[in-house]
């Protein structure tokens, strides 16, 4: 990205009033400055936000392969791309530079070739996080096939419904994966798995962890034996700007997975553009981003917008608490890290070790910290700004969604002054706008309401694969005319915004609407209280109450418990008033989460409700059995 980089707060507002007063301009000069094209676009974009269909960059074609690969050969080649971090201490590093990744990309989409694959066909990838999780991604886009990538956590039923949806003709997976102290057999998953997927015709299998597994004939390969004899030349294939470029399910907590379909011009030059201003990216900067790349954190933070802007990706195969509880610590101090990206969840358990296993290292290299994919509460903001950030690396809270494509509000570092749980200002093209349930605008500010995107820009998705109407109904039909997120937010007054979590979290107590989010905020300020989930079950008077599952720091004894019950009662009732008091208190040891940390409340909900019926699709949750465990012990 050589232009369009904001340099200080009046820069942000100018940009931002220019791409606002004129979006097509806007993106067509970033568009036009920053990538390399076979073929300029007739049309910077079109829509129709009724029917939902979007298009940037009309008649583009490109390959995102070329710009994340071939154009920095010339100019660092030898660079490292990726640095690769296993999950054992004692297994060394990888660093693979440009012109080696682009090597193994090449072979790599040879080999897909040779086994049938060609453009528009579906690719499943099951992998852990190793460098050929990355590599066949870039193998298929550039070859054009449509990845889809399956977090290799997830259930054999999962994988099914994931691969069925989108008709995959080829799966890839590996032998196994490493996390933590365990080893995965994902193949078996995988075989299971198959069983049920009648489309995939072939499986290619990474060896990683050597155990035994068993091979079908005619349908799996090794990967190894074929990439020993494919060839290192690959001709680009290319693609229209509006081609599919990947299939990613989100974990949404209700219903059916949503394939979000994203192609390949507008996602390119949004990752990218929003990679370079929200990270502060600089030339030698160590870039590291700990999500798994089954997630869309990972499509757009750890492999396109970095290698879109030449950058070094950390890409981390195991878990922040092995063999320490002071591994990312030690991992941004062995790599000179210099921005890194996490999750609230992650925050908040490392934040419940003691505070020696993060002070006792060097992280004088980091200059930009990040959060995503929950509102960040008050105390785990503080807790990685001071032991982390040391006080001296600005936060950036990043709100954005699968169907975003990239982060749209954040600060930008050394940019806008930020403030703690305040995800602050829209990036340039984005346009917010909270709507309140009478679809009427409200401006203003110190308000809150239902956050919606006025505009489209080039990184939203343009449909669930398969199912355009979803789509619609889904995003655009509850305030006509605008996209809308599912979150709630405040805009304060200044214009900040704070996103409250999602709508359906809020829960009507005797009329009045509550939303869980500053009730747990509140509860986990508790001294005692490590995390909280708050949800609303029928009350005969009340309409609803709250029914309140927490985790300790330490469990203790039953008296002990009765007391904070008690103490987190009045802690609520201090900060935010009588009415939001728990009715019912459980104490937990854990809560039902997805892989990306969202807890999923639907089951909560459920629980409360004491239906133990159905519990809906849990395929994607993390730890399936907390869910007996709660459920056994429910008040
Ligand atoms: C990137 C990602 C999207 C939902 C989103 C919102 C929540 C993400 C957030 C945040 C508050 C932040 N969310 N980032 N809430 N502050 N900085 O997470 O995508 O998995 O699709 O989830 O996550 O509720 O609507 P995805």
């Amino acid at each position: 990205m050589r232009n369009y980089v904001i340099e200080d707060l009046p820069h942000y507002f100018e940009e931002y009033k220019k791409s606002i007063k004129n979006p097509k301009k806007f993106w067509d000069k970033v568009a036009d400055q920053n990538f390399v094209w076979y073929q300029r676009w007739s049309k910077v974009v079109k829509y129709d936000m009724n029917e939902a269909k979007i298009t940037w960059f009309k008649d583009a074609k490109l390959n995102i392969t070329k710009n994340c690969l071939d154009r920095h050969l010339s100019v660092r080649g030898e660079k490292t791309a990726i640095i690769w971090e296993p999950n054992d201490t004692k297994e060394e590093a990888q660093h693979i530079s440009y012109n080696d990744l682009y090597t193994r990309v090449n072979k790599t989409a040879n080999i897909l070739r040779e086994m049938g694959i060609e453009k528009g066909d579906r690719v499943c990838i099951y992998l852990p996080m190793i460098p050929e999780l990355a590599v066949t991604m870039l193998a298929c886009a550039k070859l054009g096939a449509v990845h889809s990538v399956i977090f290799a956590g997830f259930s054999a039923s999962a994988v099914v419904s994931r691969v069925n949806d989108c008709g995959a003709k080829m799966l890839i997976t590996s032998d196994g994966s490493y996390r933590g102290s365990k080893v995965l057999d994902l193949k078996s998953i995988i075989d299971e798995a198959l069983e049920k997927c009648p489309t995939v015709e072939k499986t290619l299998v990474v060896k990683r962890t050597h155990n035994e597994i068993k091979m079908k004939e005619g349908r799996d390969f090794w990967m190894d034996d074929l990439y020993e004899k494919a060839s290192a030349d690959f001709v680009t294939v290319i693609m229209d700007a509006e081609d599919p470029l990947f299939i990613l399910y989100t974990s949404g907590s209700t219903g059916k997975p949503k394939g979000m379909l994203h192609t390949s011009a507008g996602y390119m030059v949004y990752s990218a553009y929003t990679f370079k201003n929200v990270f502060n990216y600089q030339e030698n900067d160590i870039y590291w981003c700990t999500a798994d790349i089954g997630w869309i954190t990972g499509h757009s933070y750890i492999l396109y917008g970095p290698l879109l802007n030449g950058a070094t990706t950390v890409i981390f195969e195991g878990v922040p608490t092995y063999p320490e509880p002071d591994r990312f610590w030690d991992v941004i101090e062995k790599h000179k890290v210099t921005q890194f990206y996490t999750a609230p969840t992650a925050i908040r358990s490392l934040a419940k070790e003691s505070t020696e296993w993060v002070d006792k290292h060097d992280l004088s290299s980091l200059r930009v910290i990040g959060s995503v994919g929950e509102p960040i509460n008050d105390e785990a903001w503080h807790w990685f700004n001071d032991h982390v950030g040391r006080k001296k690396c600005p936060i950036v809270d990043t709100w954005w969604q699968t169907e975003t494509g990239g982060i749209m509000i954040s600060p930008i570092p050394f940019v806008t002054p930020t403030k703690p749980t305040y995800a602050t200002l829209p990036l340039p093209g984005i346009q917010p706008v909270l709507m309140d349930d009478k679809r009427n605008e409200i401006t203003g500010n110190q308000v809150t309401g239902n956050l919606c995107i006025r505009f489209p820009w080039p990184g939203i998705a343009r449909t669930i694969w398969g199912d355009h109407q979803r789509y619609k109904e889904t995003y655009f039909s509850a305030f006509p005319g605008k996209y809308f997120t599912g979150d709630g937010a405040l805009r304060d007054e200044v214009g900040y915004y704070r996103i409250t979590g999602r709508v359906d979290d809020v829960v009507i107590v005797s009329g009045h609407n509550l939303g869980t989010a500053p009730i747990e905020d509140s509860i986990n300020e508790h001294p005692a209280v490590a995390e909280s989930a708050i949800v609303g079950f029928p009350h005969d008077i009340k309409g609803s109450a709250l029914y309140g599952f927490v985790i300790l720091k330490e469990s203790g004894s039953d008296r002990k418990q009765e007391n904070l019950v008690k103490e987190i009662n009045q802690l609520i009732s201090d900060q935010i008033g009588p009415i939001a008091k728990l009715d019912k208190i459980q104490f937990v040891s854990g809560l039902p989460k997805t892989r990306s940390g969202k807890i999923m409340r639907r089951i909560l909900r459920k629980i409360a409700e004491g239906d133990f019926s159905n519990f809906g699709d849990t395929s994607t949750l993390l730890n399936p059995e907390i869910v007996e465990e709660i459920k056994n012990e429910r008040i």
